[in-house]
């Protein structure tokens, strides 16, 4: 298969590639005169000197990255402050397409919201005798690793690297935040390899990080500690960042998960996170580099008996009193939701209560609880929910956070994410850092235009059916009402009605003969609630005002308790799933029906998934709704079958 065919196959060039384009040349600007070179041999344009209907020039004023583009007198023009604004500039004509060069434009200007835009490869340099070679990854190896060491697949990088600045991506962590021995020596004697990524990466705009541990002095030879205030373990950490930009001189920075589910942090020496994380960012401050502080601190041995204990709190409660204390460029990172990525969760309570830190909101486009790349969901819809909070209420156009950053999915699958329904959340979550105002319908005609040159008005329609509700299908046939975790322990696949229920990680449903869902109002429960900020702090607390479907991550509720809609949870329950496997049914129909419009692999890979998509679903379905049905002993009011 062709490494350039994701969203960025030859066609996707044609308008461009039959102009006659001026472009400057030096640095990464050489990257754009590439690609009009190539799209110009196929298509017939020329690069010329004069003369030209499409002109690339760098003038003042468009801040870093940004562009504009106006088109008068047959010109099409691209304006840019720096190299990298006339290379998105340039991708945003390809979108564009012919109509770049109708009639004329009147100026835009485009610039991105988050200043950093970043992927974080949860990839391992080795395989992982649990986790695989890439955690949580559902398309094949790993792009950049095998074998202990960088796989050398550098047309494969050098294509990934063009995919991701053609969405707007640029920044990507190279290996797994669970940091094993293996992955500690790319600070030091691999950083060789990290480096030869870098420079695959760098000609489209992308600045490499990489993911550390915190104990890696004591892991690489160093201070017998990890202590953040010790000064030998400053001295080594500066050192070793010394030698990092010795081999990259562009470095991005650090990422860290400390204190985390059994990775080394900064508690074990009394420390804080503030800390901790201020110590890299002392090391890194010379250079310009970065640290992502994670804020998925909670402690994973909990005792499911203590209802008091509730993971959801943990991040807001170990991290608030520390706003202000962080360096600048320290960044916390935080996950979207409280817990681990649902289906379904409430925006982190942390997201808003940090006025003095930055913070960068992590979302996970790698589908882990999701339906894993083998069920079709499309995340747009969610990620413009989560963009679109307001932690006071407001709706006001200010930002949430001061980065993004997303879980990666993409491995070396011939259709880069496994699932090829599954590149429009690659390239959705690119295009709603760049800019999360967007309508992601809108991005999703951009990604399906950009995917299927010349796509006709039924194969539009048609995969806006099978993907618009897709994640709301998903949504019906799992978990309830925003209860989460209902999933195989481990590897998080299809249903385990009580996978997690009596175990220490703190994610319960509290399912009994009388009711479910779990107590986080401020009253009875764990209080939780209370982490908001008016008005979502009252509406979250009471069952009368809260979202129905959020109703169960706040609320223990009877089974009989009456939903706005005029159904009773039990019912609810019922119906919802009942409809999900409706759902699945319809979209591989009209998948099917789509045969001849999509290339033959592809819609092969696709169908097959659909295959694996209903039948996951049934079990979803059958599983969910019998153990409801012999929890509460309530019939199903239309009487269906329920196994
Ligand atoms: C969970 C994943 C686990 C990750 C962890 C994290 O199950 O593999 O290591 O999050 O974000 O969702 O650190």
């Amino acid at each position: 298969m062709d490494v350039d065919a994701a969203w960025l196959p030859a066609e996707a060039f044609r308008a461009v590639g039959r102009r006659r384009s001026l472009v400057p040349a030096g640095g990464l600007v050489d990257t754009v005169r590439r690609e009009l070179v190539d799209a110009c041999e196929r298509f017939g344009g020329r690069v010329v000197r004069e003369d030209a209907e499409l002109v690339f020039e760098l003038t003042e004023g468009l801040g870093e990255e940004g562009f504009a583009l106006t088109r008068r007198d047959g010109i099409t023009t691209v304006t840019a402050s720096d190299e990298r604004g006339l290379l998105y500039g340039l991708f945003h004509v390809v979108r564009l397409g012919e109509e770049a060069f109708a009639g004329d434009r009147p100026r835009e200007e485009h610039r991105p919201a988050y200043a950093r835009r970043m992927l974080d490869h949860w990839d391992n340099v080795a395989v992982h005798p649990v986790m695989g070679q890439v955690e949580r990854g559902y398309s094949g190896g790993s792009l950049f690793w095998a074998d202990g060491r960088a796989r050398g697949d550098w047309e494969r990088v050098r294509a990934y690297g063009r995919l991701l600045a053609a969405c707007g991506i640029n920044a990507v962590t190279v290996n797994n935040v669970n940091v094993h021995e293996t992955e500690a020596r790319l600070l030091t004697d691999r950083i060789g390899d990290v480096a030869a990524i870098a420079d695959v990466l760098r000609p489209y705009g992308i600045r490499t990080h990489l993911s550390v541990t915190f104990a890696a002095p004591v892991v690489l030879g160093g201070p017998p500690t990890a202590d953040p205030l010790d000064g030998a373990v400053r001295d080594w950490w500066a050192r070793a960042t010394d030698a990092v930009y010795g081999a990259i001189a562009d470095f991005g920075g650090y990422v860290v998960k400390a204190d985390s589910e059994g990775r080394p942090g900064p508690f074990a020496y009394g420390r804080s996170h503030a800390d901790g994380a201020n110590m890299l960012a002392a090391a890194l401050e010379p250079y310009g580099g970065t640290v992502h502080w994670r804020a998925f601190v909670y402690d994973h041995h909990q005792d499911w008996r203590d209802r008091g204990t509730d993971r959801a709190r943990a991040a807001y409660d170990h991290f608030t009193p520390l706003d202000g204390r962080f360096a600048k460029n320290a960044v916390l990172q935080v996950k979207h939701g409280p817990m681990d990525f649902q289906v379904r969760e409430p925006v982190s309570p942390l997201i808003g209560a940090m006025p003095r830190t930055r913070l960068a909101v992590e979302l996970q486009v790698t589908q882990e609880y999701t339906g894993q790349q083998r069920h079709a969901c499309w995340l747009g819809p969610m990620w413009s929910e989560v963009l679109g909070f307001r932690p006071d209420g407001e709706v006001s156009t200010g930002r949430l956070a001061h980065e993004l950053v997303a879980v990666s999915n993409v491995g070396d699958d011939p259709f880069w994410t496994g699932h090829p329904l599954a590149q429009a959340n690659l390239y959705t979550f690119g295009r709603l850092a760049w800019n999360p105002a967007a309508d992601p319908r809108a991005i999703l005609d951009e990604w399906i235009a950009l995917t299927h040159p010349g796509a006709d008005d039924r194969l539009t329609a048609g995969l806006h059916t099978v993907l618009d509700g897709s994640w709301s299908t998903y949504e019906k046939y799992t978990a309830p009402l925003g209860v989460g975790f209902m999933v195989q322990p481990g590897h998080h696949y299809g249903p385990g009605v009580d996978g997690y229920e009596y175990s220490p990680w703190g994610t319960y449903h509290f399912a009994d003969r009388d009711g479910v869902g779990v107590d986080r109002s401020t009253g009875t429960g764990t209080g939780y609630a209370g982490q908001y900020a008016t008005p979502w702090s009252g509406l979250y607390d009471s069952p009368a005002t809260c979202p129905d479907d959020l109703l169960l991550f706040f609320h223990h509720v009877p089974y009989t308790h009456v939903l706005p809609s005029g159904k009773t949870v039990i019912q609810h329950i019922y119906d919802t799933h009942f409809e999900g496997v409706a759902e699945v049914e319809e979209a591989r129909r009209v998948w099917t029906g789509l045969a001849g419009l999509v290339e033959p692999a592809r819609h092969a890979r696709v169908a097959e998934r659909y295959e694996e998509q209903l039948r996951g679903a049934r079990e979803w379905r059958d599983q969910i709704n019998s153990y409801f049905l012999r929890k509460s002993g309530v019939p199903d009011e239309r009487g269906r079958t329920i196994y």
